[in-house]
């Protein structure tokens, strides 16, 4: 039998010496094409904001299919969906909100408080989003962890008010899926939205004033959530009228690996998130050729039995995944930096250390026993990561998120005086004088 054609196509960067911006674009990465969907969920962000509910009923039959009887999910629907959930996707749903607690409540904000000069302090207060939808995807998949990564969080910080919102099902009725309801439930989440896409994030920010049921909805003050193209799109529409957080579009795992990996391993998690979206990235970075032997074999053994093989197949051919060749680890750290990927595992001798030199990425998994899987469902760490390389300026969802910073400034006339000749200086140099004179008035007697 002919050897079948490998999946993953070969990058071989060894031996060349490349600026991070030359590395970055000889990288394999999809454009996600923003721009087009933007245009595309212009209307319907508008007239969301125009007509309110009626405009989300008629984009819902549109796109979902589906012209939901509720768009706020009724109290007896949610409790119904908990009290037929499997038991043992709920006491799972329950481990994985209770290790997601644990590390939000442990790595939650404290307040600082500095004394600049004596009698002078700054302080830090943290203080919880008022009011926060957040968006759970039902497209391909129905991903009730991503409620828990959402939810969680949020409760950690001390948000007082969660919104949720997530596409009607046309075969459960126009509703949600039911295992998102029972997860909103399990997390006494109370305010469920049947809706989803660029609809349900441009309700989310404008509110309505009657959606259906002859009471209001009050806007947001954040939107979080992954979701597709047109989701990114909407919530960048919306930026400015509220928060968003970090855009999360179709998933990428990256691999770096020497000849310590383990290629079934390897090809496993490559696999694993292949399964999401035939756009989904999956990347190895590796100074092994005998490793790339291994995992194409791996590959050509795991893919075939895999339940979503077709989607695996177009996402692992797809030009965003492949094989990138280094000439050593540290050369391996630069791709991997260049590249910022949502995930990033480190299987190689002492990845701890290894782990520990990376700067860009959504998260990393260290060693041959801490897959992105385990990450998505129950590490304690947070799935809802920056995707197409922001993780250069974003981290991902967590407590911190749900959070601001108010700086509170505390100075008495003392430490005020000390200030003083600083300060006036300054706003001398800017021609704003009135700034000084502001201080000045204080000391006038
Ligand atoms: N890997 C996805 C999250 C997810 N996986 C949910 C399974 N369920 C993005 O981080
Ligand atoms: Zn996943």
């Amino acid at each position: 039998m002919p050897d079948p054609a490998p999946f993953l196509a070969v990058t071989d960067l060894r031996s060349r010496i490349l600026s991070t911006a030359e590395l970055t674009a000889a990288l394999p990465r999809a454009e996600l094409d923003v721009e087009a969907a933007t245009a595309a969920v212009r209307p319907v962000v508008d007239d969301v904001a125009a007509r309110g509910a009626a405009a989300v009923l008629d984009a819902s039959e549109r796109f979902d299919g589906v012209r939901p009887e509720h768009l706020r999910v009724p109290q007896a629907e949610l409790q119904r969906a908990l009290d037929e959930l499997d038991p043992e996707i709920r006491a799972a749903l329950g481990e994985s909100a209770a290790r997601v607690r644990r590390v939000d409540s442990a790595q939650s904000r404290r307040e600082e408080s500095v004394e600049v000069v004596p009698g002078g302090t700054v302080s830090q207060r943290w203080v919880p989003v008022r009011r926060v939808g957040l968006y759970v995807p039902g497209g391909r998949a129905v991903l009730p962890s991503s409620v828990v990564m959402n939810v969680v969080p949020a409760q950690v910080a001390g948000v007082e008010q969660i919104v949720l919102a997530s596409p009607p099902q046309k075969e459960f009725g126009g509703l949600p899926h039911p295992t998102i309801l029972a997860a909103c439930a399990l997390l006494g989440v109370t305010e469920v939205i049947a809706a989803g896409g660029a609809q349900a994030i441009a309700l989310l920010a404008h509110g309505a004033d009657d959606l259906g049921d002859g009471k209001h909805l009050d806007p947001v003050d954040l939107v979080t959530g992954p979701g597709n193209v047109y989701v990114v799109a909407a919530k960048r529409l919306v930026r400015g009228t509220v928060g968003i957080d970090a855009e999360a579009g179709p998933t990428e795992i990256a691999i770096l690996a020497d000849a310590t990996a383990d290629p079934a391993f390897v090809a496993a998690d490559l696999i694993s998130q292949a399964e999401h979206d035939p756009l989904a990235a999956s990347i190895l970075v590796t100074d092994d050729e005998q490793l790339v032997a291994g995992v194409e074999t791996e590959l050509a053994r795991q893919v075939p039995l895999a339940r979503h093989r077709e989607l695996i197949e177009e996402a692992l051919r797809g030009e965003q995944s492949g094989v990138v060749m280094v000439d050593g680890m540290d050369q391996g750290l630069s791709v991997v930096d260049a590249y910022g990927a949502e995930h990033l595992e480190i299987q190689t001798a002492d990845a701890a250390a290894v782990a520990a030199r990376v700067t860009n990425a959504g998260a990393v998994f260290v060693g041959s026993h801490s897959p992105v899987s385990l990450g998505d469902y129950a590490a304690g760490s947070n799935h809802v990561l920056p995707t197409g390389g922001s993780s250069r300026f974003n981290g991902g969802l967590g407590v911190q998120t749900f959070l601001r910073g108010i700086h509170v400034v505390h100075y008495d006339r003392e430490a005020l005086a000390g200030a003083r000749a600083a300060a006036t200086t300054l706003a001398d140099a800017e021609g704003l004088p009135a700034h000084g004179a502001a201080i000045d008035i204080r000391f006038a007697d």
